[in-house]
């Protein structure tokens, strides 16, 4: 058969012939809810232990729905394999110490999820591993950083929260020159909006926990990349440091997947108005939304990926009384349609102080250097009616004045 469409990979990832299942023929995948898997015999045991067959052994190292989902995120990122895992840090934990060891060296962008900036500047280097952090918006910077101990290019673009972009083709040549493998946190674009693999990028991870999902339901993470480097992953790392998707959560990722494409579209339509809307507001001196004109990188947006997302950032004015930052938080005092929550992509309009709250974990001085003003408020745009988020937002800024 020709290759598939993307939403039909998203909705038809598991055959229902699949021989594990061919008897009943479920049209939904089946949650395998078992902890481990029994053997025919000893022979048969040991030549599972030994890779020798490719049956399950136990649901740490693998199980029929993780395979499900792995299988769907690979088909719809354009890699060879998939890895799920317990979340988005134990996914960039187990790429990290898949391809790293003590004496190594990684080069990645400034601003990335405040979890994997306290992973590059605390967890890793108490085991060795430096981490290098640059200005993310020239390639530039990240061939100057390379050593001969360089064994990761890691990116997150758009950036969270400064949605900040990496040219991935350019950074991915600069990278391979040195033969050194580039991954991107696709978090924020999914597959539907930026194929890191097809720009040159060798892994992808993903907080799944988010639009993968979509629902706000489970914490989980996702691998994309060669059949080499996932077995690794599987069978080095995660043996090891045990950072598992349980069945279940594996199961609500493969429901999520299928509507993906039609949630991705309203996102990104829903966070364009309200970015366009948020624009014309005078209490509001500045968006930043991929899509607008008034990004930096809105060229190298539109050429990278095919839609500009859900997340926008924002400062809003101080007055005679409050400083920006106070005036932003009677906004987040206020908003009775968002969420004041922290996590993103869910159907539920978020709303989040970075600087405070995912962020916390930057200094002060580095949240002013890679520019998470104090100011900044960042606004997961959910798939509320867009004209109710307006409403909501106008009347919280409105708050404003009167507080
Ligand atoms: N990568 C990105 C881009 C993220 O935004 C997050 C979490 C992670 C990785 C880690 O994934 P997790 O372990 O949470 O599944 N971002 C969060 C955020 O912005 N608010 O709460 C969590």
């Amino acid at each position: 058969m020709a290759k598939q469409g993307f939403n039909t990979r998203c909705v038809h990832g598991t055959s229902r012939n699949d021989a594990r299942w061919r008897k009943s023929r479920p049209v939904s995948t089946p949650i395998f809810q078992t902890s481990t898997f029994a053997f025919e015999n000893a022979d048969h045991g040991a030549a599972i232990f030994a890779g020798e067959n490719d049956g399950f052994l136990y649901t740490r190292l693998g199980n029929p729905t993780q395979e499900a989902l792995e299988d769907r995120m690979a088909a719809i990122e354009g890699g060879e394999a998939g890895l799920a895992l317990a979340s988005g840090m134990a996914a960039a934990t187990t790429a990290v110490l898949t391809l790293c060891e003590s004496g190594d060296h990684i080069v990645s962008g400034d601003t990335l999820y405040g979890g994997t900036h306290q992973l590059f500047t605390h967890t890793l280097p108490r085991l060795g591993i430096r981490v290098t952090e640059v200005k993310a918006d020239d390639p530039a910077n990240f061939a100057a950083a390379i050593t001969e101990k360089t064994k990761l290019v890691y990116l997150e673009s758009p950036a969270n929260p400064t949605l900040v972009l990496t040219d991935i083709a350019a950074v991915a040549a600069v990278a391979h020159e040195h033969g050194i493998p580039v991954l991107v946190d696709n978090t924020f674009c999914t597959p539907y909006l930026q194929r890191p693999l097809e720009l040159g990028a060798d892994i992808v991870l993903h907080s799944a926990t988010k639009y993968i999902g979509g629902h706000g339901d489970a914490i989980a993470g996702v691998l994309v990349g060669s059949e080499e480097f996932i077995t690794r992953a599987r069978f080095e790392t995660l043996r090891d440091v045990g950072g598992c998707i349980s069945p279940f959560n594996a199961w609500l990722l493969i429901r999520g997947l299928k509507t993906l494409p039609v949630r991705m579209d309203r996102h990104c339509a829903n966070a364009a108005l309200v970015a366009e809307w948020l624009e014309t507001q005078p209490m509001v001196t500045k968006v930043i939304y991929p899509g607008l004109k008034s990004h930096p990188q809105h060229e190298l947006a539109k050429r990278q990926q095919s839609g500009f997302g859900g997340l926008v950032s924002f400062h809003v004015a101080g007055n005679d009384v409050l400083t920006p930052r106070e005036a932003g938080k009677v906004v987040m005092d206020n908003v009775e349609l968002c969420t004041l929550a922290v996590s993103l992509g869910d159907v539920d309009s978020l709303i989040e102080h970075p600087g405070t709250m995912t962020h916390s974990t930057y200094s002060e001085e580095e949240l002013l250097n890679v520019g998470i003003d104090p100011a900044m408020i960042r606004l997961s745009v959910g798939l509320e009616d867009p004209q109710d988020i307006i409403a909501d937002l106008a009347q919280a800024l409105g708050r404003i004045q009167t507080t």
